[in-house]
């Protein structure tokens, strides 16, 4: 039989997707069903002095008007936690609605229930808020200075955080002994995650029972009815049913806890009835939890031979008004443990603030932390070679962990499992016919032609977060293992129940590429269910690109239990002992006598029936599993991006984009490779046109999609992809993750390609987005311009 895992089947997911048979959240409709509109602060500091409900109360239509005053007075916690504390963590509180002060443009203060849609949003703008407006404080790093309006008030200052990791001792003596020493300041864009569907919730609070059924767009159903439970209603958890539509894309976004889906299932405890609410666009951008947003100084210390000594990294993180439920994890430990790359450094610091400003909360956002150590890392080897004289990719490879050294122990706690960095560079250079394009960016510089640049970023990523133990001692407020149970049914069909949450990963496809695989069915034999916290059992969902590795173990893991369980049966069917059965290819066997055999059906039938039966086993064939892993996975590769720059205008477009990751095995290339093209357009997006831009007062003043540029499909070119293979050792399906790859990868090999591009012009640095306006700023700064 054809081997499954590693074949590109179709995506099953797509033909509900593509003819719109899909139910989104806000598809669903119920019998009694009212709509819910949040009444925002257009202030990104302010006291409430009133909120006068009056008139929105007796507009015709209108079921109720609720204000944070209400929700205090309740028996609800009324809060939104945080799930990782650090130490030393300030934790001021976070309403579900606001009380009596409001931290950024978009934070709630009232909700308005209304029959239909359209009267609550007339209801909304007649709700009256008195507002005394105060000063705003936005930038990360004058907000950690003295004299400054303060965030929370009752707090000392505005640093939720102060956090370190490495060697300060060990790195400023590498710094003193270096030959060679290069830094540059940066501020990593803040960006706006833009998932195609807007949150959006519908809570049915039934009073008789009880009972709490909230459709959402989430990432991680018991996650989420977890801290519905503990922090935000007082529901037990067992009466709240969580459930998670079809969920279009979440890139980080829906994995938080926001007051917004919080409110409106506390609403619906109020009055009875379901309620749903839905984020505009506009809406989305200001309380969507953005990503990003670092003010960072980076040096790195080298010998003569161009061998690094030393990194220093010193970073501002923003975090918005409030710690959104990661958040504190983000700029820390998904962060500053990346600070080592591809590369052998035997001395690493790397100090990180913590800082709230009236902005929107910043938390994880695809990628999260790693696009921003890769960026820190990748951009100092591009200026490394610069002024050690060595060519981009040479300085990497003389830098590289050894292919023998795995697993390797970084000087920032990690330990990468496996690694083969030169494979991946040497077949990126290859694609890219490296000498050529080097001998046309000269022959272009010397006949004055557009400008021709090549970028590297060489990375390596921490996915699949594990295990939990650990993590549950750097501060995650939860586990990071993975559930999975599988029902064999009486015809041998199967259907899988998995802890893992997608909305656009294809799970539906790769996870049943793994039961098919290891059963020997066909794949229109298995269903996977997942997004349900009644029908599945608990599990920490889909980020971190954790599903394959950490969630496909599980279903591995279940896989192997009922196959052991069969093997059993079938021993007892062939008068066998259970350690002479084989099962290949659907099939158990005594070994060495495959014509004599057992189907899988016939063992699921059996199983079920139990006539002929071993004695001392129970009937049925089921098994759930729970997989902590030992270790995170490393993927890693080298993506090249080349551009061009037109001086006269500052444009730049990209040429060719190539990209060879190794994400351990594959289960299915087709979908490896979507997930690839969506990051890496993500990251030139980052790199090239995206970034949350704030006024002093705290506006967004590009909050919609007129003024914040996504990437458009026109403006990017067919990326040139291959792979290397290099399994994971420690789990059983030998992946890695991909889903953050091309995220974590791009916006530094952009960013890198620009730079060289513009090297005539001694550019050293140039901040994202790399806009027309700011590259032609730049070249005509020096005075080098042609205009
Ligand atoms: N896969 C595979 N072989 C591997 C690794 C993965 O075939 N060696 C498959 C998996 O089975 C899965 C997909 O690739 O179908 C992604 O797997 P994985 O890397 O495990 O990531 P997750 O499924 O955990 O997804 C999370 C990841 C993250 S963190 C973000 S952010 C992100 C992303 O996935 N957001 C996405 N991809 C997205 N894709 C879409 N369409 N929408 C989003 O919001």
């Amino acid at each position: 039989m054809a081997q499954v895992i590693g074949s590109s089947i179709k995506r099953r997911e797509d033909p509900a997707l593509i003819t719109g048979r899909a139910r989104y959240t806000d598809d669903l409709q119920m019998p009694n069903m009212t709509y819910a509109v949040i009444v925002r602060s257009p202030y990104a500091h302010a006291r409430i002095k009133s909120i006068d409900t009056s008139q929105a109360e007796a507009l015709d239509g209108v079921v109720a008007v609720f204000t944070g005053k209400d929700v205090a007075e309740s028996s609800a916690p009324g809060v939104v936690p945080v799930g990782w504390i650090l130490d030393g963590l300030k934790q001021p509180a976070h309403p579900i609605l606001a009380v009596d002060t409001v931290r950024y443009v978009g934070d709630g203060v009232a909700i308005v229930v209304a029959e239909d849609r359209y009267v609550a949003r007339d209801a909304a703008d007649l709700v009256e808020v008195d507002y005394e407006p105060l000063e705003a404080i936005i930038d990360p790093v004058k907000a950690t200075e003295k004299e400054v309006p303060l965030v929370h008030a009752n707090e000392a200052d505005n640093i939720a955080f102060e956090w370190e990791i490495g060697d300060k001792a060990k790195t400023d003596q590498a710094f003193a002994n270096a030959a060679h020493t290069v830094s540059f300041d940066l501020r990593n864009n803040r960006l706006i995650p833009h998932a195609i569907e807007p949150r959006a919730a519908l809570a049915d609070y039934d009073p008789i029972s009880g009972h709490l059924t909230l459709h959402m767009t989430t990432q991680n159903p018991h996650i989420h009815r977890l801290l519905m439970s503990l922090a935000s209603l007082g529901l037990p958890e067992h009466k709240i049913r969580v459930i998670a539509p079809e969920v279009g894309g979440g890139f980080g976004s829906k994995i938080h806890h926001y007051p917004d889906e919080a409110i409106t299932a506390w609403t619906s405890m109020q009055v009875g009835r379901p309620v749903k609410w839905t984020a505009t666009r506009s809406e989305a951008n200001v309380t969507d939890a953005h990503g990003r947003d670092h003010v960072t100084k980076a040096e790195l210390a080298l010998d003569a031979n161009g061998k690094i000594l030393g990194l220093r990294v010193n970073t501002y993180a923003n975090m918005g008004a409030y710690l959104s439920t990661f958040a504190p994890a983000i700029p820390t430990y998904l962060y500053g443990t990346l600070m080592s790359g591809e590369y052998d450094i035997p001395a690493i610091y790397c100090h990180v603030f913590g800082v709230f400003t009236h902005t929107t909360p910043v938390d994880a956002y695809r990628g999260a932390g790693r696009p921003e150590a890769t960026f820190v890392i990748e951009r100092l080897m591009s200026l490394a070679a610069e002024a050690t004289g060595l060519d981009p990719a040479e300085i990497r490879r003389r830098n590289f962990v050894a292919s023998d050294a795995f697993p390797y122990q970084t000087q920032v706690a990690l330990a990468y499992d496996s690694g083969n960095y030169e494979g991946t560079l040497d077949k990126a250079l290859e694609i890219l016919g490296y000498q050529d394009l080097r001998a046309e960016q000269e022959r272009r510089r010397n006949e004055g032609d557009r400008l021709l640049g090549i970028g590297f970023s060489s990375y390596i990523e921490a996915c699949g977060l594990a295990p939990s133990a650990l993590v549950g001692s750097l501060g995650a407020g939860a586990g990071q293992w993975e559930s999975a149970e599988v029902r064999v049914h009486p015809t041998g069909a199967v259907t899988a129940y998995s802890g893992s949450s997608a909305h656009g990963q294809g799970h539906k496809t790769t996870f049943a590429q793994i039961v098919a695989d290891k059963l020997g069915l066909d794949i229109e034999n298995v269903e996977i269910v997942q997004g349900d916290t009644d029908e599945v059992q608990f599990g920490w969902g889909t980020y971190g690109s954790r599903s394959a590795a950490v969630g496909g173990s599980a279903l591995s893991v279940s896989l192997d239990k009922v196959i052991e369980k069969g093997r059993k049966i079938a021993a007892h069917l062939l008068e066998a002992a259970t350690e002479d059965v084989v099962f290949e290819d659907g099939k158990y066997f005594v070994r060495g006598a495959p014509e004599r055999s057992q189907g899988w059906g016939d063992i699921a039938l059996q199983a079920h029936l139990a006539h002929n039966y071993p004695a001392d086993l129970e009937p049925g064939l089921e098994a759930r599993s729970f997989y902590d892993p030992s270790n995170f996975v490393f993927p890693f590769g080298t993506h090249i991006a080349v551009v061009e720059v037109d001086p006269d205008t500052g444009e730049v477009s990209l040429l060719r984009y190539v990209a060879v990751d190794d994400v351990g095995n594959v289960i299915n290339p087709m979908i490896v490779d979507g997930q690839l093209h969506g990051g890496i357009a993500q990251g030139v997006g980052q790199a090239l046109w995206e970034g949350a831009v704030y006024d002093e007062s705290g506006q967004l003043v590009n909050g919609t999609l007129m003024d914040y540029a996504i990437p458009k499909a026109h403006k990017l070119v067919f990326f040139e992809l291959d792979r290397t293979v290099t399994p994971c050792p420690h789990n059983p399906l030998g992946v890695k993750g991909v889903g953050e790859a091309g995220t974590i990868a791009s916006p530094a090999a952009v960013v890198n390609a620009v730079i060289d591009a513009l090297k005539p012009y001694g550019i050293k640095h140039l901040d994202m987005p790399l806009t027309p306006e700011k590259v032609w700023r730049a070249i005509n700064s020096n005075g080098n311009g042609r205009s």
